[in-house]
C-alpha cells in the first residue's frame, strides 16, 4: 500500500507543470483563495540571514503564486501581508516591510497588467507611510479596469477591527433611522465589510506550520476549507500551490458542498 502510494507520488511529480495545471483546471477551482504567508523569518534564520532577507524572498513567492493562481483561473487571491499586530515588530523591520509594496510593484506591475490582474487592498490604508500608500494607489489605479484575477493584499488588516468598524457603521445607520434593526442579516453584514465586493474565501492556506487564524477574516472564513502546511512561505512554489488546489478538489468530491444545506 505504502509502495503504491509512493509510486503514484513519483509518477505525479513527473507530470509537467502545464499538464498538471490543465488537469486541475478541468475540475472545480476555488473562486477565492486566502493565504497567510508565514515563515519568512524562519526561512532566513535557517540560513543565518537577517529576517528582512526572508521577507524579500517571500516577495518573490508572491509573484510566483500570483502567476499560477491566475493561470488556474482563481478569481481572487488574498494575501495576508501585514497585520495590525505587526506594528509591534522592531522599527527597522517595519521600515523594510513598508518598502516592499513599492519594490514589488516597480518590478512586477508591468507583468500584472499584462496578465490582466487587478490589484486591490483591504485593511486600514490611512496609517501606512506615504510612500507605501502612493505605490499601492498607483498600482490600484493602473489595474482598476483589469477584469482578470483580483490580487487582494491584506495590509494593516485585522478582522476584529474590521468587525468593530462594521458594527459602528450599522449602529449609526440604525440610530439615524436609515435602517430598521430587523434589516440586519448575514448579507447586510457582508455588505459592510471590506470584502463586500468579493466572493467569500473557499480555501485558506497557512504556511510554516502554525495552526492559528491570527485575526484573519474571521467572518469571511466561516465555511472555507482550511489547509496548514509546514512549508515556509519562501519555499512555497507552484507545485505546492497545485497540491493545495488538488487537495481542495478531492475534499469537495468526497464531501460535496452540502454543509450550508444542513448536513453538518
Ligand atoms: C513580507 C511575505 C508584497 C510576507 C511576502 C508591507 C511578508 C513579502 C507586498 C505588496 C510583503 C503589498 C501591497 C501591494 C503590492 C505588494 C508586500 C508587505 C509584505 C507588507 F500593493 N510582498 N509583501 N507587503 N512581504
Amino acid at each position: 500500500m505504502l509502495e503504491k502510494l509512493m509510486r503514484r507520488k513519483t509518477a505525479e511529480t513527473n507530470v509537467s507543470l502545464p499538464e498538471q495545471i490543465a488537469l486541475v483546471k478541468s475540475r472545480k477551482i476555488p473562486a477565492h483563495v486566502a493565504i497567510i504567508m508565514d515563515g519568512n523569518g524562519r526561512w532566513a534564520k535557517k540560513r543565518n540571514l537577517p529576517r528582512i532577507a526572508g521577507h524579500h524572498e517571500g516577495m518573490k513567492t508572491v509573484r510566483k503564486i500570483t502567476r499560477v493562481a491566475n493561470d488556474l483561473g482563481i478569481k481572487v487571491l488574498t494575501l495576508y501581508a501585514f497585520s495590525t499586530e505587526n506594528w509591534k515588530r522592531p522599527k527597522m523591520e517595519i521600515d523594510f516591510l513598508m518598502k516592499l509594496p513599492g519594490e514589488f510593484l516597480s518590478t512586477y506591475l508591468p507583468e500584472l497588467i499584462e496578465q490582466n490582474v487587478k490589484v486591490e487592498m483591504i485593511g486600514n490604508f490611512n496609517v501606512l507611510p506615504d510612500h507605501t500608500k502612493k505605490a499601492i494607489q498607483r498600482a490600484m489605479e493602473a489595474t482598476a479596469s483589469n477584469d482578470g484575477m483580483t490580487l487582494n493584499f491584506a495590509m494593516n488588516y485585522g478582522s476584529r477591527l474590521e468587525l468593530i468598524e462594521c458594527v459602528k457603521e450599522i449602529a449609526n445607520q440604525a440610530a439615524n433611522g436609515e435602517i430598521d434593526v430587523s434589516d440586519i442579516d448575514e448579507s447586510f453584514i457582508d455588505s459592510h465589510l471590506m470584502t463586500a465586493h468579493l466572493p467569500e474565501p473557499d480555501l485558506l492556506i497557512r504556511t510554516s506550520g502554525e495552526v492559528r487564524l491570527s485575526n484573519f477574516m474571521l467572518w469571511q472564513l466561516a465555511y472555507a476549507e482550511f489547509s496548514f502546511t509546514d512549508v515556509l512561505w519562501p519555499d512555497f512554489d507552484e507545485q505546492c500551490m497545485l497540491n493545495e488546489i488538488r487537495e481542495f478538489q478531492s475534499r469537495s468530491r468526497r464531501f460535496g458542498n452540502v454543509e450550508r444545506d444542513g448536513d453538518v
